[in-house]
């Protein structure tokens, strides 16, 4: 689909996980050569940028040895780098230097740690807040107020990659990262405010397993994964309109047309 306005819109990333375990398309772009397909796919769908990602972080997630990350993630970012903006989804140093050095141009951080390295290689950096690791973030997450708290954690965080010199910062609430369904709602509520820290913000619903709890049938089954599109869709546009400036998503040709939709002016009466 060709869009049109595209300054007027927010972004749309598309996810790419070169996994076998992610937690809604896991295996199913874990071959080098299918994930490069599906990322061409997604460019002809508007993605504005690939995220691609080779450490699942779904809750209970088992960690990926540098090389084999590396192994998974650095063909793909070659291949797609001349075509689309990529971005890479990981925690690790080497592996974020890898990516770069193969053409990514963007650090999409869940631990909000690997500002240095976006700082030494000149690269814009995603600071995503979350609370703990995969391995206990579900574990009955508290917060004393979840958007007072991660708002002011997402703007120390970014503020020490603007002091260690990167010029493109993103700030990222982490939804469903250590988060109830509360949790998610509330920061979902409150894009507006994370936006007046002057950041710009990206948003991660995608068929995340609190718009499964929300769709779940009459006697209590969450709506599976293939079953989200419309809470993923209703969540990114309502994100958007609150002043996100990208959203991440799997559904890549759908979110284009909402964002687009969102972008569009309005004539006044
Ligand atoms: N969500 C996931 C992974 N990376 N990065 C940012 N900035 N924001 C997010 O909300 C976010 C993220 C989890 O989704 P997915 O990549 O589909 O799953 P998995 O981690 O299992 O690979």
């Amino acid at each position: 689909m060709s869009s049109q306005a595209t300054e007027e819109r927010s972004l749309v990333m598309g996810v790419l996980n070169v996994t076998p375990d992610s937690f809604s398309d896991g295996g199913e772009w874990f071959d080098g050569q299918r994930a490069i397909i599906r990322g061409h796919e997604m460019i002809g769908e508007g993605a504005d940028i690939v995220d691609v990602g080779g450490e699942s972080t779904r809750p209970g997630a088992e960690p990926v040895p540098v090389d084999e990350e590396l192994r998974r993630v650095v063909p793909v970012i070659e291949a797609l780098a001349p075509h689309v903006r990529v971005s890479v989804d990981t925690t690790k140093e080497a592996v974020a230097e890898a990516a770069v050095a193969a053409g990514a141009t963007l650090v999409n951080d869940v631990s909000a740690s690997l500002w240095p390295v976006a700082a030494a290689h000149g690269v814009g950096w995603v600071a995503m807040h979350r609370k703990g690791t995969p391995a206990d973030m579900q574990d009955r997450p508290h917060f004393d107020d979840v958007v007072a708290e991660v708002t002011a954690y997402l703007a120390d965080r970014a503020g020490r990659g603007v002091a260690a010199g990167i010029t493109e910062v993103w700030i990222d609430p982490g939804i469903g990262f250590g988060k109830t369904v509360e949790h998610n709602l509330a920061l979902l509520g409150a894009v507006d405010g994370l936006a007046a820290t002057g950041f710009p913000v990206l948003i991660g619903t995608s068929r995340k397993s609190f718009l499964g709890v929300l769709a779940a049938a009459s006697d209590g089954t969450p709506a599976p994964v293939d079953g989200r599109l419309a809470g993923s869709l209703a969540t990114a546009t309502w994100a958007m309109q609150r002043g996100a400036r990208m959203v991440r998503v799997h559904d890549v040709a759908a979110t284009v047309q909402a964002a687009t939709l969102v972008g569009a002016p309005r004539p006044r009466r």
